[in-house]
């Protein structure tokens, strides 16, 4: 080869090869299956990271539990095995203390003052707390409102649940928030959770309307109790370890492209929130709306007390509180 062909050649190589070095398939954990609105909201974010990367980096969400259980990919994230996770922040509850916050039972009023404190500085300062514990919060997720669900009776007060073993999230909060009802709060990965209500192991769970619909879990367990009583927010989270590889200009493109999830990502969820009711009432699960559910949050309220202890925790929940 004439000696400037190779030069050229040899330039065009290293061109690719700098690109190469540079480019990355991302891997993101889901529980949920294909199609669920947080694997959207993330397959979304990567075509937008896709476009404007000029195809340099893309996101394969690994769905329906391939990567693990939410315990394990928080665990698989924090050491860099997995590059991004998208999970309900409960699981989150014994890592990041302030994640506590958001998962306190009957806190938010709506679903607009559970917006109007995540989109502000409020949200920014618990993403930012994920960091000394190795992750990087990248944005919150809806996720509606979590009710009670059980094979046994329909619940109507809060002494219809005395006894009861009721599934709950991996987290020390949800236990006692469970457990300030009367009931006994089994913690189990939610890729268990059917299996265990089909076999008598539990008698119930609680769960928003698309996930008690999705799982499957309403044709067992049949009584669907409005309770309402927590609107815990998922969120998506990067691993620490692979977010110090990234430029300056590659963390501000995952930045921006997870904020501009949450807009589609909240039309989803309207949109599969009124669906999935729809399918639960079809499907013949009875349903009881009419709770007080005054009795409920005064059951509950010395959770508060007790996982508040900190002022700084104490402090976010006064300033939500606070927020119109
Ligand atoms: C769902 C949530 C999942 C998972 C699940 C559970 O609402 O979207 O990430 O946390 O609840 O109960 O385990």
């Amino acid at each position: 080869m004439p000696r400037l062909a190779m030069a050229m050649a040899m330039t065009v190589m290293a061109a690719c090869w700098s690109g190469a070095a540079a480019s990355k398939e991302f891997r993101a954990a889901d529980t949920h299956p294909d199609g669920y609105p947080t694997v959207q909201a993330v397959v979304h974010m990567g075509q937008l990271i896709a476009e404007r990367s000029g195809g340099r980096h893309r996101i394969k969400v690994f769905h329906s539990r391939q990567l693990g259980e939410e315990e394990e990919t928080i665990e698989q994230t924090r050491v860099g095995a997995i590059d991004l996770t998208r999970v309900n922040l409960a699981p989150f509850n014994n890592v990041v203390p302030e994640s506590m916050v958001p998962s306190l039972p009957f806190l938010f009023r709506s679903v607009d003052h559970l917006h109007a404190v995540l989109d502000g500085p409020i949200g920014e300062e618990i993403l930012a707390a994920f960091e000394k514990h190795g992750f990087i919060g990248l944005t919150f997720y809806d996720s509606g409102a979590r009710s009670l669900y059980n094979t046994r009776r329909p619940i109507r007060t809060v002494e219809d649940l005395k006894g009861l073993r009721i599934r709950v999230l991996q987290s020390d909060l949800f236990v006692a928030m469970i457990e300030a009802l009367g009931a006994q709060a089994i913690p189990l990965p939610y890729g268990e959770v059917l299996t265990a209500l089909s076999t008598g192991i539990i008698d119930g769970a609680e769960n928003n309307w698309p996930s008690y619909e999705e799982s499957r879990h309403f044709t067992v367990a049949r009584h669907y109790a409005l309770t309402e009583h927590v609107m815990v927010p998922e969120v998506l989270v990067m691993s620490k370890t692979v977010w110090d590889g990234l430029s300056a200009e590659d963390q501000t493109l995952f930045r921006q492209a997870a904020h501009d999830s949450v807009v589609p990502m909240r039309r989803l969820w309207r949109e599969r929130e009124a669906r999935a009711e729809t399918a639960v009432r079809a499907g013949g699960a009875a349903v009881v709306a009419d709770i007080d559910k005054r009795p409920f949050a005064a059951a509950m309220a010395p959770v508060h007390e007790r996982f508040m202890a900190e002022p700084r925790l104490r402090d976010l929940v006064r300033r939500i509180q606070q927020t119109p």
